[in-house]
């Protein structure tokens, strides 16, 4: 115990041991004998930044004394999860800190589930941001990554007992201290919004931005330590903060509620993090948090780069730029705004800086999550940017082309009001444009951008497929896996951590019968482990032997929960009728969802109902319930997903074809030897690739016949019935209340029936083919561990240092900086 510990610290005590009873008894002004858990956490965090603190300084310095070219990751979201493990990991100091820790009487799985999930980020796209800053400093790259410090991450989600429905509730990832972050309260700028802008210099574009509101953006900066090495980089996000406390002249007039007003609205910018993904409201805080945040981040790379004391015509040549999505959009007009205004360089040699330095990521096709910006909205909010971006629009006129192709390659859409599209301002604005898989970055080219694409070339056009990061994602997140490909392949965990094609030296045992015996025993190791995590939350026990089928991800139509959840129950029905003789033969099988909605989305709401009150009426019919079950786990984080990907058997990942930009949990589950159950969509389509086609359970209409189909749907439709009876059943069943009444269902029943624009009537009947397959072949036990090894082997192409590297020699031309 800490008591013992204390009395027993001698010279002879570890250093670590040291560490953590000092950071007790100084950093937390604690007394070593009434230290719980979360102190003992909070003490064990406090020593490791000590040791991120001296390699995040060596690093940093080194950067300045080379002088290379940097790339910068601007992202509005980094799903960062928890971050102890990781560091542990990351500084080969897992081992130590948990016999510290157990040496004070502490068991390190205790503590390490004490910390909270960074969860700045909705999903696919922040959860890519947060591997790309582990891949970027594993390779010693000099990447930083700029964001938001949100008050609020994404909002916690609850289940409602009585109808199964989502409540939000607030996420306040901060109440205790954090450790990972250094508040550099010196680094500061100012950040004007409104005002208004006077052109001057006739001719040169030049006009001086006054008047408004100033905000203070303050940094900062997390450490972000690469694995196996000393390169610790950075991310940094800002705060806002009122430039003055208060206005002093309304206060002291006795006017307080306008004395506080102003400076509300400032600290209001990085308060919370939007819970929408993929639509885009155009609501006036998100703007001004883009803008907020694309100027400091601007201005702090400006302040870098003058520190080299280059001539300001090489900006792009020590300065790329990574734009994550359109919402960092606004940076390429800022740039524009200091290059001609302020260091009052030519506008054309300002453009020629601005589209070498930056670059341009999509992530998706889906016309609602295309950002729209009012004109009237950014004149109010950002006058000088919008006359900049009138600028732009003059100078692209110049030329040639007929009207409707101008209409389409505009950066402004007529109509009342007129509206910015941030996605053309971007492509026009950037160096290269790219999607996040093969299928993606083609209808990038063919669907999204065609005129683009014609005007431009092909050239600005490319590829980066998605990667996850290994060291979370298996070694972590599987650790008796990750100990079992060690063992087997006999190199060091630290080679294949960092070259994952290695993985396919696992191929060479497929055929050994103990290694597959080995294999097994961790996946279920894995599912019991899930199954204890169930128990505890929702107090079900979980039969581990069963088949574990997970589909965790954002509810989104075009995902298709609605599709897994109606699959769910035919097999009930299924089952139900057959005799007990019968259902003997069944493959047991327990099915999980996770995911959140946004909190204004309706119909993802109802499927999250739906699911819920399935899964209520499921588990409790004595007659099927050991065939099957249904879990939906609340609140779905980076540390759940953590537990249930090692855990599956399949996953899902079942969108309408052409919808899914990429997926990046279909990576995660093949690598810990799951199997997919999947549409031709995104990246499932390299997986299958890779790791062969008889090993990925793929169904449903392709890309290129959904367009027709929709287009059928609408001036030819065929009811359900005659289409897919077993669909129309299960529709049916729904609707007659077995799983509640009053008609609850039926807005998302009829977005079946009427319209079906994401395909389920089309899909079905191959969807209930495919999961009859996974079944045969799941009744093969020896042929599926074998398909589970060849999945995992062949995953190396996924890894998120591939995906760096990629960007790092195609796109931002840096080199790594060893010492
Ligand atoms: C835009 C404007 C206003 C408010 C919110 C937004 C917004 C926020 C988040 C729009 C989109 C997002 C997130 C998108 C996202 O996560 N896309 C996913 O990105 C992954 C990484 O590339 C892909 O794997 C997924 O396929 C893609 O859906």
């Amino acid at each position: 115990t800490w008591k013992t510990a204390m009395r027993d610290i001698t010279s002879e005590t570890p250093d670590i041991t040291k560490s953590i009873v000092h950071h007790v008894q100084t950093s937390l002004a604690r007394a070593p004998y009434n230290i719980d858990d979360f102190g003992a956490y909070q003490a064990a965090a406090l020593s490791v930044r000590d040791n991120l603190i001296v390699n995040w300084n060596t690093t940093q310095i080194e950067y300045s004394r080379k002088s290379q070219k940097r790339a910068y990751y601007l992202s509005l979201e980094f799903l960062m999860g928890r971050t102890l493990s990781n560091a542990l990991l990351n500084l080969g100091l897992l081992d130590q800190y948990s016999s510290s820790l157990s040496s004070l009487g502490f068991g390190i799985e205790d503590i390490l589930v004490q910390e909270r999930d960074a969860a700045l980020g909705n999903g696919g796209l922040g959860r890519l941001a947060a591997c790309y800053l582990d891949s970027s400093a594993t390779q010693e790259l000099p990447v930083w990554g700029y964001g938001l410090r949100y008050k609020y991450g994404i909002f916690q989600q609850l289940i409602k007992a009585d109808d199964g429905s989502q409540l939000e509730a607030p996420d306040p990832w901060l109440e205790h201290q954090n450790p990972w972050e250094l508040p550099r309260l010196d680094v500061t700028y100012e950040v004007r919004f409104y005002g208004s802008a006077q052109r001057w210099g006739e001719g040169t574009g030049r006009a001086t931005w006054s008047g408004g509101q100033e905000v203070l953006a303050i940094a900062y900066d997390v450490m972000i330590p690469g694995y196996g090495t000393r390169s610790t980089n950075n991310l940094r996000l800002w705060e806002s903060k009122p430039k003055r406390g208060f206005d002093l002249q309304s206060f002291n007039a006795g006017n307080y509620e306008r004395a506080v007003e102003s400076s509300n609205s400032a600290a209001a910018i990085t308060s919370v993090l939007y819970p929408n993904d993929h639509t885009s409201f155009g609501k006036e805080l998100r703007l001004k948090q883009q803008y907020f945040w694309t100027a400091a981040s601007l201005a702090d790379m400006l302040r870098r780069f003058k520190n080299l004391e280059k001539p300001i015509s090489e900006f792009a040549e020590y300065n790329a730029i990574q734009l994550n999505d359109t919402h960092p959009t606004l940076a390429i007009v800022e740039l524009m705004r200091i290059l001609v205004d302020e260091e009052e360089l030519s506008w054309d040699s300002a453009w020629t800086i601005v589209t070498n330095t930056f670059f341009f990521t999509n992530h998706t096709v889906l016309p609602e999550a295309l950002e729209k910006w009012s004109v009237p909205l950014m004149e109010h909010l950002l006058p000088r940017h919008m006359q900049i971006i009138f600028d732009i629009v003059t100078v692209e006129k110049r030329f040639p082309g007929d009207r409707d192709r101008l209409a389409r390659l505009s950066l402004i859409e007529e109509g009342f009001p007129k509206q910015v599209r941030m996605a053309n301002l971007a492509v026009v604005g950037s160096r290269k444009v790219n999607g996040v898989a093969e299928l993606h970055s083609n209808l990038v080219q063919k669907n999204l951008f065609p005129d683009f694409v014609e005007f431009y070339g092909l050239s600005k056009f490319g590829n980066v497929t998605n990667g996850i990061t290994p060291r979370r994602w298996l070694d972590q997140c599987n650790p008796s896996l990750s100990a079992l490909i060690t063992d087997t392949l006999k190199i060091d965990r630290n080679v294949w951590l960092k070259d994952l094609y290695k993985l396919k030296g696992l191929l060479a045992h497929v055929d050994d019968p103990q290694f597959q015996a080995r294999w097994a025993a961790v996946k279920h190791q894995n599912k019991e482990r899930l199954a204890l995590f169930v128990e505890r939350q929702l107090g079900i026990k979980v039969d581990a032997h069963a088949l574990f089928d997970v589909q965790i991800k954002r509810l989104h139509e075009y995902k298709r929960q609605t599709l897994n959840i109606l699959g769910v129950i035919h097999r009930y029905l299924l089952i139900k009728s057959l005799t007990p003789e019968e259902r003997k033969k069944v493959v047991k099988k327990v099915v999980f969802f996770a995911g959140k909605a946004a909190p204004g989305y309706y119909i993802a709401k109802l499927t999250i109902r739906l699911i819920v009150n399935v899964a209520r009426v499921i588990n409790a019919d004595p007659d099927t319930n050991q065939y099957l079950s249904l879990f939906f786990l609340p609140d779905y984080s980076v540390s759940v997903a953590e537990i249930l990907i090692p855990a599956s058997d399949i996953s899902q990942h079942i969108s309408t074809a052409g919808t899914e930009a990429s997926g990046t949990s279909n990576m995660k589950f093949c690598l810990n030897g799951g199997l997919l159950v999947g549409t031709v969509d995104g990246a499932n389509i390299e997986i299958a690739e890779e790791v062969g086609d008889d090993n990925v359970f793929f169904f449903g209409n392709l890309t290129p016949d959904v367009e027709d189909l929709r287009y059928r749907h609408t001036y030819h439709p065929i009811p359900v019935e005659q289409k897919s009876p077993a669909l129309a059943h299960v529709l049916n069943t729904v609707s007659s209340g077995i799983f509640g009444s009053d008609g609850v269902y039926e807005p998302l029943l009829n977005t079946i029936r009427e319209g079906d624009f994401y395909l389920l009537t089309d899909d079905f009947d191959s969807y209930i083919r495919a999961l009859e397959m996974v079944d045969e072949a799941y009744a093969d036990r020896t042929e599926w561990v074998k398909k589970s090894i060849r999945t995992t082997a062949k995953m190396g192409k996924f890894s998120s240092d591939r995906a760096i590297q990629d960007y790092a020699q195609e796109y931002w031309n840096i080199e790594s900086v060893k010492f």
